[in-house]
């Protein structure tokens, strides 16, 4: 057994099946390893790809993602991925494999310093070393999955890689198969005495509005949340990472905040609310002084919130989600002042009720040309309800992220902490292979797409049932849209028509194009039906961005 193959052992161990990356000679060792030891490796076009997918492999399975490069430009193309994991927090182990030990530092061929590029973007960054590599990996792995989790580096010297393995397999795995949030915490906990000046500030207030984060989506136990929010009639509002962890059709759901048509989400929690409750709630998506203006907040969280001055906090509860959310969802129940009905399907607020009907008719303003808010209304309709959506970044995402109803947790893949332009199909590709029992989507923008279509090469050879619908609008709509809010002139921000012409197929995978409902519904219906990959290139009109986003 050489090193290459205890580390492979080692990962196996903690659950890890598949990783991602693009080879070189340094890094035929470890893959030879992982043929050998049970590790599937998934060749992706581009290293940040294969950052994603590890990422997304995380969020769906809970055991961290793995993903590989060769140094120097392999290296600065995966960090892109990596960087994805450290801000929207899943737990990872990237490794480089590099020059010979006695190489490293040297002016050679695609060397750079790999410590000092990962630092920034990863919670650790170690060097393998011989007869340190069992320890070195267990401390990775857990630093990886601890609270709050995140991707941790690897350098792996070839040397080092194919030398004789001093060390033996350690007989305690890193219980890799944990749930996520189920991650040892390193937190202290203060969460004791704050819920019961949580509870206080929840009796005082007489409209609360619960305001759901990205860190909430590690709850061991998501249903806690539905538990909180029933307990005491609170209506409530999410992120978009957070999107899904309660059932959107809930009558208490807002919907989406700081998406597209974010003044009306600002103006109902401005005018309604006494108190914002953030649960699991991260800065990182959205501040909160971007929306809360100078409703008092009661922050409960992995951490402190990271505010401005101009936020009224009045209290934190800080310390593991698993406990504080469950205790807040246990005391008796705390009487609020929104006007409830009883409907068929649970408790009604009348304000919510009104709001999210004008909320969403908002989204959805009439055109005469096919609207990317159509395709989306459509894309949800064929979908079933546990249906995974994985999408990209751009004009589509603050339309996605607020007029698309999820369903369950693990069924809306977006980052929004890194929001990098090319998540969407890496993402799609991890979601289908760690689920393959699940229908899997996946939206682009033409921007995105240009960006990675180079990955439906890997969806072709991994023959996965996946419809990548293509929103073919002509535009970076995004900037565009920002363009017009500045008053500039459009400028590097069109995609020509010439240069999106559909051809048959893209790497083997076939293209289906349309222009209306019916066209994306017939084609999306057939796709997921097929046993492969599907492109469904489809005409829309942006033109109501400059009403929907970034209002
Ligand atoms: C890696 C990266 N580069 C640039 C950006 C800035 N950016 C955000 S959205 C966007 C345009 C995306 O265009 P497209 O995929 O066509 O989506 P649309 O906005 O048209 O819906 C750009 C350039 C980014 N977020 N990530
Ligand atoms: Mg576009």
């Amino acid at each position: 057994m050489n090193n290459a193959d205890l580390i492979v052992a080692i990962l196996r161990a903690a659950g890890i099946q598949r990783g991602f990356g693009v080879p070189s000679g340094n890094v035929l060792p470890l893959m030879e390893a992982m043929r050998e030891g049970g590790i599937d490796f998934v060749l992706t076009a581009h290293e940040g790809s294969a950052g994603f997918a590890a990422d997304v492999t995380a969020r769906m399975t809970g055991v961290p993602g793995l993903c590989i490069a060769t140094l120097g430009p392999g290296a600065t193309n995966l960090a892109t991925g990596v960087g994805c994991a450290y801000l929207d927090r899943s737990p990872l182990i990237a490794i480089t494999c590099t020059l010979n030990e006695a190489q490293l530092g040297r002016r050679m061929q695609m060397w750079i310093d790999h410590e000092t590029l990962f630092k920034p973007i990863t919670k650790a960054s170690f060097r393998l070393r011989r007869g340190e590599i069992a320890a070195t990996l267990e401390k990775a792995l857990r630093i990886a999955i601890s609270e709050p989790p995140g991707p941790v580096h690897l350098d792996l010297p070839e040397d080092v890689a194919l030398a004789a393995a001093q060390e033996s397999v350690p007989r305690e795995s890193i219980a890799g198969a944990d749930a996520p949030g189920a991650a040892r915490s390193g937190q202290s906990d203060r969460s004791d005495n704050g819920i019961d000046r949580a509870a206080t500030l929840l009796r005082n207030a007489k409209r609360p509005v619960a305001v759901i984060g990205a860190n909430a989506m590690r709850l061991p136990q998501p249903g806690s949340l539905r538990a909180l929010v029933e307990r005491h009639g609170i209506p409530f509002a999410t992120t978009t990472m957070a999107k899904g962890l309660i059932d959107e059709t809930h009558p208490l759901s807002i919907g989406c905040i700081e998406r597209a048509r974010r003044q009306l989400q600002r103006g109902f929690i401005r005018e309604h609310a006494d108190l914002i409750i953030g649960l699991g709630y991260d800065t990182v998506e959205v501040e909160y002084e971007a929306w809360i203006g100078d409703v008092p907040l009661l922050h409960v969280d992995v951490e402190r919130a990271d505010v401005d001055s101009s936020v009224r906090i009045v209290h934190e509860v800080v310390g593991p989600l698993a406990q504080s959310i469950p205790a807040l969802a246990g005391l008796d129940p705390i009487p609020n002042a929104w006007t409830r009905q009883a409907g068929d399907d649970g408790v009604h607020i009348a304000e919510v009720d009104a709001h999210r009907s004008a909320f969403q008719r908002s989204l959805r303003p009439a055109g005469d040309r096919f609207s990317p808010h159509e395709a989306i209304d459509v894309v949800r309709r064929v979908l079933p309800h546990e249906g995974v959506l994985a999408f990209d970044v751009g004009a589509h995402t603050h339309q996605i992220a607020s007029q698309w109803t999820a369903y369950g947790p693990r069924t809306f893949l977006i980052t929004n902490g890194w929001s990098s332009m090319g998540f969407g199909l890496p993402a799609a590709i991890a979601a289908k292979l760690a689920r393959p029992d699940l229908p899997v989507v996946c939206i682009v923008g033409d921007g995105c797409f240009q960006m990675t279509c180079g990955e439906l090469a890997v969806a072709k050879r991994e023959r996965l049932a996946i419809p990548f619908v293509v929103l073919d609008d002509g535009w970076l709509s995004l900037i565009k849209v920002k363009q017009e809010r500045r008053s500039l002139p459009y400028y590097g921000t069109a995609l020509p028509a010439e240069t999106r012409q559909p051809p048959a197929h893209y790497f083997g995978v076939p293209v289906m194009t349309g222009e209306n409902a019916a066209d994306l519904e017939h084609a999306l219906v057939s796709a997921l039906a097929m046993d492969g990959p599907n492109v469904i290139q489809i005409g829309v009109d942006p033109a109501h961005y400059s009403e929907t986003v970034y209002d």
